[in-house]
């Protein structure tokens, strides 16, 4: 991959520009890994780096040969043919092979147990997740099955219903799977039983039965109310309700109901300065570590808000733009919060990490991700990366900083969060945010090209000159008289259909300011008509701010 890598900031990055090392620069090592152990089994629980070379063998058969390498590390009983089948394959637009498989010994399925693994499009394996119940060789050798099913059937049975007042009545007949069921280092042969119920309450109930003794090994009930959501205090110190996902009695910042989900690491504020560095080595550190909770009471705010803001800008995007996630195919949406040291700000990162950067903030700012129009800014990013593909750097630069402040500012009267047209002002604390779209000139921003700043610094001032198609997006929605043009407002709904016809179907990578005109009034005219009033306030909006 030559393309530049880009980290794209809300506010002036630290860096200029990431590029992938050249040839003579940095050494790059042919394969690399970082490995995330399982504390308790001591096997990788997540690896992920360049860890094969490239090849053309098929996606299953370099995972398969790498696992097998690997064997000692993972522990798996036998070989990777034998105890791995692959669930489900697909190749995604960038040309990643995404495997789904399900661990199995002697052709029995050992529950939970599932893994993803990605392969890159020269073959390379780049991740393998999901932690292999280790040693089953050893463990099953003097395990026999000696209870037969009915009788586990009706041991669960019995328990489930002296269990409720009233008995529970099936939503569907109950399921027995014959599993491995792996706790606390011990593994059996066990009877997966399934109970689903509306009656006396909601209910899916899951017990495991010991296939040897026919004691209960396990039982849980995994419906909705239980697992699925948990609550958290944000960074200023709002109670939230959070989507979850529970495992074993462990929870996570994991969303299942959005999408592909929504994922919230915590970046342990390893390094100050990770973006001067090498993808390759900025990779082994993010996305970081999983943000987890014993109780279910998440009190690490920035995780927190991050978690929950960024399902709510997957909804906002979904309700008004039928969009699903900024790929519109449902891609997970991934964060890291406590990014860098007193780090105050947040970014985007493109390909191939794909996924948001929030800093802690410092003496002035509070965590960023406590903003709600932040993250919709940063998803607008990953959004436009996705369609018009704006190049960063001057004019499309500016535009596509300043589509993200639009949205940005939208999805916040949207999300009715004490909405308001400026930007950061949840956590900048002395300066009450830090551009105003209403007035740009509050923040020393310009509101008219003429006033457009040309500089080599920010990408050619990307965060300096958006301000001038902000004050347009402004006027277009709320109307007023600017540099002596009347505009006539057509209202946030409008305003905003138009320019996300704008990005998604009209702009393209290297647009100018005059181009976003004549974007934004052909949007218009197949909105509403192209004699319509709106094509009208397109127009005034663009002359107000001497854009032809
Ligand atoms: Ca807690
Ligand atoms: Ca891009
Ligand atoms: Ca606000
Ligand atoms: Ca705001
Ligand atoms: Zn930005």
């Amino acid at each position: 991959m030559n393309k530049k890598f880009l980290a794209v900031c809300l506010s002036m990055c630290l860096v200029l520009a990431i590029f992938i090392p050249q040839a003579g620069a940095t050494p790059k090592p042919e394969t690399f890994e970082k490995i995330n152990k399982n504390e308790k089994t001591s096997t990788p629980e997540f690896v992920s780096g360049k860890l094969t070379k490239k090849s053309n063998k098929k996606p299953k058969d370099v995972l398969f040969s790498y696992l097998n390498e690997k064997k000692e590390t993972f522990k798996f009983a036998e070989s990777a043919e034998s105890d791995f089948v692959v669930i489900d394959e697909f190749v995604d637009n960038l040309g990643f092979t995404h495997l789904r498989l399900k661990q199995e010994f002697n052709g029995i399925p050992v529950y939970g147990r599932t893994f993803t693994a990605h392969i890159d499009s020269s073959g390379v394996l780049t991740s393998f997740s999901g932690t292999v119940a280790p040693e089953l060789d050893q463990k099953m050798k003097k395990k026999k099955k000696k209870v037969k099913q009915k009788k586990a059937f009706s041991t669960a049975e019995k328990d489930l219903i002296s269990s409720f007042a009233e008995e529970p009545q099936y939503a569907i007949d109950p399921t027995t799977e014959e599993v491995i069921y792996v706790k606390n280092d011990k593994s059996n042969y066990a009877y997966h039983i399934n109970f689903k119920f509306f009656y006396p309450e909601l209910g899916d109930w899951n017990y495991f039965i010991d296939a040897s003794t026919g004691d209960i090994l396990d039982k849980f009930d995994q419906s909705f109310k239980v697992d699925a959501v948990g609550t958290g205090t944000g960074v200023l110190g709002d109670e939230k309700t959070l989507n979850i996902d529970r495992q074993g009695s462990t929870y996570y910042l994991q969303d299942n109901t959005r999408g592909d989900g929504i994922f919230t690491y915590d970046g342990e504020n390893v390094h100050q300065n990770l973006l001067y560095y090498p993808i390759w080595l900025i990779q082994r550190y993010l996305p970081g570590t999983a943000v987890s909770d014993s109780d279910n009471i998440f009190n690490d705010g920035s995780a927190v808000d991050a978690h929950y803001y960024a399902g709510l800008v997957y909804d906002y995007f979904l309700e008004e733009f039928n969009r699903d996630s900024f790929d519109n195919q449902g891609s997970a949406i991934k964060s890291t919060v406590h990014f860098g040291q007193n780090w105050s700000n947040a970014g985007w990162l493109g390909e191939p990490l794909n996924q948001m950067i929030y800093g802690d903030g410092d003496s002035d700012t509070l965590p960023f991700s406590g903003a709600f129009d932040v993250i919709a800014h940063e998803i607008t990013h990953a959004i436009t990366d996705r369609t018009a593909d704006l190049i960063y750097q001057d004019e499309s630069g500016a535009i596509n900083e300043s589509m993200s402040d639009i949205f940005g500012a939208l999805a916040e009267f949207w999300a009715d969060l004490d909405p308001d047209w400026l930007m950061g002002e949840d956590v900048t604390l002395s300066s009450n945010g830090i551009r105003s779209m209403a007035d740009p000139t509050l923040f020393n921003k310009p509101d008219h090209y003429d006033d457009y700043l040309h500089t080599t610094a920010d990408y050619g001032g990307v965060h300096t000159n958006s301000s001038i198609i902000n004050k347009a997006a402004y006027l277009l929605s709320e109307g007023g008289n600017h540099s002596g043009v009347s505009v006539n407002g057509i209202g946030k709904d409008k305003m905003g259909d138009i320019f996300y016809r704008t990005l998604t179907q009209h702009l393209t990578a290297s647009s100018t300011f005059s181009q976003l005109r004549s974007a934004a009034i052909q949007a218009a005219s197949e909105l509403y008509g192209s004699n319509s009033s709106e094509v009208t306030s397109v127009q005034q909006a663009f002359n107000a701010v001497g854009i032809n």
